[in-house]
């Protein structure tokens, strides 16, 4: 490799999990490498790839001297324990864990947002699933906005790895159609979405990439 700064990573930038990667890389301000992989793409079963991803999902990321990792929120654990301890992640054990709560609380939000997606994108979007759906991530998302509080970022210590991993999937929470039935009011989350927005790597690896196109009812 002609750059031993360069991180490579394998993925199509539209997939959430590539995306909350990259937006890493961005605020880390490290050069890299995107391939695209994945989706259309395919090679996620090569047998190569599958040394560096064994799950054969996207991404993966090659550290500088060639390391693997893969599986994105330890992906962001380890480049911010690497490139910024102490900043975008907690050295102190106590409040690393804090962090790591709501990296972990993600996956909640993930499937609550995936849910509603799927229920109104469905021919026919059924209402009794959209309602059940929406009900579950206006429970869970209620989570976050109360966890925000005033203002802020989601871990005391400013904003690092805990907003890393949720900011994609609030982005998609935004973006479902506004003209849905019982969609909550989160106002300290949109709040915290709006000021996400104001950065750059997530404009251009989230906000440009995740869920670009028009979000229709059925
Ligand atoms: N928990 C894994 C999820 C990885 C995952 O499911 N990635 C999806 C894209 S978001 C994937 O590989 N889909 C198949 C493909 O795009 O080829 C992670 O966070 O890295």
């Amino acid at each position: 490799m002609a750059d031993d700064a360069l991180l490579t990573l394998y993925g199509r930038p539209d997939s959430s999990a590539v995306a909350r990667v990259m937006w890493t890389i961005g605020e880390l301000g490290l050069p890299c490498r995107r391939i695209d992989w994945g989706g259309a793409h395919g090679g996620n079963d090569d047998p190569a790839y599958r040394r560096l991803q064994p799950a054969g999902r996207i991404p993966a990321v090659l550290l500088p001297d060639g390391t693997p990792l893969w599986e994105s929120n330890a992906i962001i654990r380890c480049l911010a324990s690497l490139y910024d301890p102490g900043g975008l992640i907690p050295v102190d054990p106590i409040a690393r864990a804090g962090a790591e709560a709501w990296m972990d609380y993600a996956g909640s939000v993930a499937d609550a947002v995936s849910a509603v997606r799927a229920a109104y994108k469905s021919p026919g979007a059924d209402k009794d699933r959209l309602a059940a759906a929406i009900a579950r991530a206006a429970r869970v998302l209620r989570v976050l906005d109360e966890g925000l509080g005033g203002g802020g970022f989601l871990h005391p210590s400013g904003f690092g790895v805990a907003d890393l991993a949720n900011g994609v999937w609030v982005h998609r929470w935004f973006r479902v159609p506004l003209e849905l039935p019982g969609l909550p009011s989160l106002p300290a989350l949109r709040a915290w979405y709006n000021r996400l927005r104001e950065r750059a790597p997530y404009r251009t690896h989230v906000v440009e990439q995740v869920s670009s196109g028009p979000q229709t009812v059925g």
